[in-house]
């Protein structure tokens, strides 16, 4: 057999294995997964935590973004560094197997590379034990974006000297936290650190040099394949956090399919690629030449325990010759977006996993991060009715199903996000959470979505609305 069957159709047998449009399956049918599926949600330390300067943290490349230093100003986060016990008691009630959460680098140490917080690994040893008492298995990201001021005066993710001090703080964690945390991500979405930081000075620290991002790009790569190592023991697991999703010409010519697959070897294959294959694309090549330095690939390359999949939404390109590259990014008008402007299509997500099985050795996949913004209404009676939410992951987990039932070996899926939090440049003006924060007082309501994942969970089978809606 080729892989153990973590998830199963309850329809007659066959249906789901042709993969027929959803619309065609009864509407009585359900969607049954296996008790060994792990069930989770995700977060990122400094969307949610708060108390940047709380006992000790040093301050991150975002905090200036976020937080205005006028004393008595406004604290823009959720305080989870202050409510972590009510948070870990939703997330009981939930019902999840499993919690992925990152680490804040200058927490634990607040100038990157020098000396060691105790306080800021306190917090984390105390959210662990209380995952752990809870039932619920920590996945813990070392890096999700919040990097040390300190290291970006030096070069950032520029600096070769980055990839050291990660794998020096990686190690303190492991060393804290590693008997009981089995489940390590090295980093989230490093194609978002590079692209948004280096390529379209989108993101801190707000450069938009190709040559720069390929070197961020490595870099990163060489710091999760660095760490993987380097963390290595027994019972340990690593995987990934990677943006992953089909790219597809907007015009079916030759011009767009090359623009097209030029654009996937400069972005997502630019991670999957070297980790998985152990090079790079060739269209990047060239350019990697005067970065890449002998042993590197072998460093990166790396047999994962998982590949942890972040999907939102497909990407559309067009040949534009004026553009960089000659590639330009569009969103079709036509089709259906969230509230942050991405375009809702659940076959990307399953795309995304048969592609894995057919070319990249079918690796054990976790989905990561998925979720959608909606725009969501706090009503007089203190309910938040998100169905657009309800909708969105219900079809995404059903194509995530179907991918499943056709071979691809997916263990586990973390909806994005579990609370409302701090969406980077856009702040609460993107809401994610199946449980909704009010901006002032911070008081937690959990929404519809919230209480359809928790059913689900407890069942372990769903239906989804569009096999009965069409
Ligand atoms: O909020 C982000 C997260 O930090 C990284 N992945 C995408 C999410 C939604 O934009």
């Amino acid at each position: 057999m080729r892989r153990r069957s973590f998830l199963a159709g309850s329809t007659a047998a066959g249906l789901l294995t042709t993969a027929p449009a959803l619309h065609a399956v009864a509407a009585e049918s359900s969607l049954r997964f296996d008790r060994k599926f792990a069930f989770g949600v995700s977060t990122a330390a400094f969307q949610i935590e708060g108390g940047l300067k709380a006992d000790g943290r040093g301050p991150s490349i975002w905090d200036k973004i976020a937080a205005s230093d006028a004393p008595g100003a406004p604290d823009p986060f959720i305080g989870h560094y202050y409510r972590w016990r009510d948070d870990v008691a939703l997330l009981k009630h939930l019902g999840i197997d499993a919690y992925r959460f990152s680490v804040a680098w200058p927490r634990v140490i607040p100038d990157g590379a020098g000396a060691v917080n105790p306080a800021g690994l306190d917090f984390y040893d105390r959210l662990v034990d209380a995952l752990l008492a809870a039932k619920i298995t920590p996945y813990l990201c070392l890096y999700h974006w919040d990097l040390p001021v300190a290291l970006q005066q030096r070069g950032g993710w520029l600096d070769r000297g980055t990839v050291d001090a990660f794998v020096r703080y990686a190690g303190i964690v492991a060393d804290r936290l590693g008997d009981r945390v089995k489940h390590w991500i090295p980093v989230n979405e490093a194609l978002s650190i590079a692209y948004g930081g280096y390529a379209i000075a989108f993101y801190p620290p707000w450069v938009s040099d190709f040559h720069a991002y390929l070197t961020a790009a490595h870099h990163l790569n060489l710091a999760q394949g660095a760490v993987m190592k380097a963390l290595a023991a027994p019972g340990r697991q690593f995987g990934t956090a990677m943006c992953l999703y089909p790219i597809r010409p907007v015009y079916d010519t030759k011009d767009d399919q090359d623009a097209a697959t030029l654009r996937e070897a400069t972005t997502t294959k630019l991670f999957l690629d070297p980790l998985l294959r152990g090079r790079y694309p060739a269209a990047v090549e060239d350019g990697m030449a005067s970065i890449v330095r002998d042993g590197d690939s072998a460093i990166i390359r790396h047999d994962v325990d998982f590949l942890g999949v972040n999907y939102y939404g497909p990407e559309y390109c067009t040949a534009v010759s004026q553009a960089p590259l000659g590639v330009d990014k569009v969103t079709p008008q036509s089709l259906p977006v969230t509230q942050g402007g991405i375009v809702i299509d659940a076959d990307g997500l399953y795309e995304v996993l048969r592609d894995l099985r057919d070319h990249y050795g079918n690796p054990p996949v976790y989905i990561t991060e998925n979720g959608a913004a909606f725009p969501d209404v706090l009503t007089d009676d203190g309910k938040v009715d998100d169905h657009s939410r309800v909708d969105y992951l219900a079809e995404h987990f059903a194509a995530a199903h179907r991918a499943h039932a056709e071979g691809a070996d997916l263990r586990g899926y973390f909806v994005w996000s579990a609370f409302d939090n701090y969406e980077w440049l856009v702040g609460f003006n993107n809401r994610y959470g199946l449980v909704y924060i009010d901006g002032q007082d911070k008081t937690r309501v959990p929404k519809a979505s919230f209480d359809w994942y928790r059913r689900l969970i407890a069942s372990r089978r769903f239906t989804p609305p569009a096999l009965v809606r069409r």
